[in-house]
């Protein structure tokens, strides 16, 4: 869902009573009873010096980032900066990352990501990668979770509105991304008006399980609908692909009217493998696209980008046994797949049940051709066909489920705020509690598998209000955290969160936390701008650019005095953090930069750009609290005019070198620092 809004809670709830339903608007009336039972805090308190049981991946949504959190105490305990630019670390400021968020349409500093997706092996997160998508310039990220740290960006090119992304194959073969928006493919000037004749819809397929050779495998051209969200197949279900898709109406103006006329939309089923036979078989079309591929190099440490071009394009006209539509009400926004991989649970925004296909009889309904039409070459399985069964009257504003793998399914829902818990295979409800307030997506850790973790839910809250003391206008989101081990949901705990979760994954701890990389090994490092040892820093000039090779170490940089800069050049300063230690960063900046710091780990090269514009001297620091003699790690830069004679030089100080040996124990070499016009 897009960012809500008041007005937006109102339409739906709006829609809602216009279809005759009744419902009491809980987010409107603060509910003071805090709904908790008296062991909540036993059960979420993790004494300090413990660990919890799980790492938690909550999209950033509009902050573009990736927060972790550990459960079930809600703290937080990173934030990964992956499509938005973030001081606190340099990510796309330094000379290092901006690379990563390179796309077509430029240098991109901001997204909208929504939906973290853990990599699989055999249907179940594995701890190797997160996935994450970004909304509004459509593009999808890997993160390492050795490093926590964002590595591969791939742009999806004919996209717009990458939202039913990057969902998963069950062994992370591909990953997926599909169209909210439609647009004309390839994207061209035509009237709005023509909306029906030139807008369409692409499914794409990313290669994802190679680090470093994400590429598009291949998309299939669809009708103009918006599609929504995605999940793949599993157990019997492997190799299929389920997207829900709302404004099969087509409209393109008032969506919020016009977009919810028809009593069911569709979900598309895939056969992905038909797909892979057909594009081998050269059914595919080669259609123009051009896209960036963004690699952080894990050795270097430095991101390339790479243009492409070209993309395999499938019409389901071309490739019989591709594609079908499942009728679906209504307007349906979650597409989940149970752990046996033979329920498709659809939360419909408008719908009055929860429909749930089967996908034994799906495969049925293709063999007895039990089809209501055509649309575009895609066979349209009547409803009733590939019905299992239907949730009756579950609440308001069905949004998404997930399964805690002992038979039974949690559905988020918007409107009425809350969670309902219902039976798989019988479709009875069983238990519901409230959400406060309006909650979009829930979480259970691998609740989206084959073989869920259970245990916890995760409820993620789009109106806040009350909950936190207030904080002026905008409130952070806040997510809850229930107990599901039991008959009865029970509410444990409140955490705010950082900008607007969507979707979340979550696994246990031990699945990832003995293999951090702690730092980096300074003999592995392939970083062209590498010092392994304080004497090996020094300057360079080519022209009007200068190279300031500069070692930091408790507690100094060194080179620490620079002069023979002058107004005109521009200087880059790549600073190696040559600790061997874990959790010892150094920071740099110098005054009037025109970007963010570097934060530089361990083992590390990262390289700062700086245009001084006027003479003087300009200190630099180290900007994290590296030791005690941290206030003292810092340096001058003397800049001179244009064409002065001043000449190139870096020196270490004495001051700094006795300091810092003292804090230290380095030993105190007052010689071979001084270079002089090259190193
Ligand atoms: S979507 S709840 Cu991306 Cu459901 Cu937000
Ligand atoms: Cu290095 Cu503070």
């Amino acid at each position: 869902m897009s960012h809500p809004t008041r007005r937006i809670t109102l339409g739906v709830v709006g829609a809602a009573v216009a279809g005759g339903l009744v419902f009491a608007c809980r987010a409107s009336t603060p509910n003071v009873n805090t709904a908790v039972t008296g062991d909540a805090a036993s059960k979420v308190y993790v004494a300090p010096g413990q660990y919890d049981e799980f790492y938690a991946f909550l999209s950033g949504g509009f902050s573009g980032q990736v927060a972790v959190y550990a459960l079930p105490s809600g703290r937080l305990i990173k934030q990964i900066p992956v499509f938005s630019q973030h001081a606190e670390n340099g990510w796309g400021y330094d000379e290092n990352t901006k690379p990563m968020l390179q796309t077509t349409y430029g240098f991109i500093p901001w997204d909208d990501s929504h939906h973290p997706e853990l990599s699989q092996t055999d249907g179940v997160p594995d701890g190797r990668w997160l996935f994450i998508n970004a909304n509004n310039t459509p593009r999808v990220a890997r993160i390492d979770l050795s490093r926590f740290e964002t590595e591969e960006i791939i742009q999806i090119p004919n996209a717009a509105g990458a939202h039913a992304s990057p969902f998963t194959t069950p062994d992370s073969k591909y990953i997926v991304s599909a169209m909210r928006f439609s647009v004309p493919v390839p994207n061209t000037d035509v009237p709005i008006s023509s909306y029906k004749s030139n807008f369409k819809g692409t499914l794409t397929f990313i290669k994802a399980n190679e680090p470093g050779k994400m590429d598009i495998a291949f998309q299939v051209m669809v009708p103009g609908y918006n599609y929504d969200l995605g999940h793949a197949g599993k157990g019997p279900s492997d190799g299929w692909f389920f997207f829900t898709s709302y404004n099969s109406e087509q409209a393109y103006t008032k969506l919020e009217q016009n977009a919810s006329q028809n009593d069911k939309d569709f979900i598309a089923a895939i056969n992905y493998r038909q797909a892979e036979q057909c594009v081998a078989d050269g059914k595919a079309k080669p259609t123009p696209a051009e896209y960036y591929h963004n690699y952080l190099d894990p050795n270097s440490h430095e991101a390339k980008s790479e243009k492409k071009s070209g993309a395999k394009m499938l019409d389901p006209k071309d490739c019989a046994g591709l594609l079908y539509y499942l009728p679906t009400p209504k307007s349906p926004h979650g597409v989940d797949v149970d752990p046996t991989g033979e329920y498709i649970v659809a939360g419909g925004k408008l719908a009055t049940v929860i429909p749930v296909h089967s996908f034994t009889k799906i495969q049925k309904a293709i063999a007895d051709k039990a089809f209501d039409k055509e649309i575009d070459g895609i066979p349209v399985i009547k409803y009733e066909a590939a019905l299992a069964g239907e949730v009756k009257n579950p609440g308001l504003g069905p949004l998404h489920t997930e399964f805690d793998g002992k038979g039974y399914a949690y559905t988020s829902f918007f409107i009425s705020s809350e969670v309902v818990k219902w039976k798989l295979g019988t479709w009875e409800i069983v238990d519901r509690v409230p959400t406060y307030y309006s909650i979009g997506h829930l979480m259970i850790p691998g609740g989206d598998s084959k073989k869920p973790w259970g245990k916890y839910l995760v409820a993620m809250n789009k109106i806040t209000k009350d909950r936190y003391l207030p904080t002026g206008p905008e409130l952070f989101q806040s997510a809850q955290l229930f107990d599901i081990s039991g008959e009865k949901m029970k509410l444990l705990l409140d955490f705010p969160t950082i900008g607007e979760p969507h979707y979340a994954q979550a696994l246990p701890a031990s699945l990832i936390k003995d293999r951090q990389v702690k730092f980096d090994k300074l003999a592995e490092s392939t970083n062209p701008w590498l010092v392994k040892a304080e004497a090996e820093g020094g300057i360079s000039r080519k022209g009007k650019r200068v190279d300031v090779k500069m070692a930091a170490i408790r507690s100094h940089f060194a080179p620490d005095n620079i002069e023979g800069i002058q107004v005109g050049d521009t200087v880059y300063f790549h600073v190696t953090n040559i600790e061997q230690d874990w959790d010892i960063l150094h920071g740099f900046a110098v005054l009037g930069m025109e970007t963010s710091e570097l934060i530089v780990p361990g083992g590390q090269t990262k390289t700062l750009k700086w245009v001084p514009k006027s003479v003087g001297v300009y200190p630099f620091y180290c900007t994290d609290f590296c030791s005690a003699l941290h206030q003292e790690m810092q340096g001058y830069v003397r800049v001179s005019p244009a064409g002065s004679n001043v000449p190139l030089v870096a020196s270490l100080s004495d001051k700094a070198l006795t300091q810092s040996a003292r804090a230290a124990q380095i030993p105190t070499a007052h010689q071979g620092h001084e270079r002089k016009g090259g190193n």
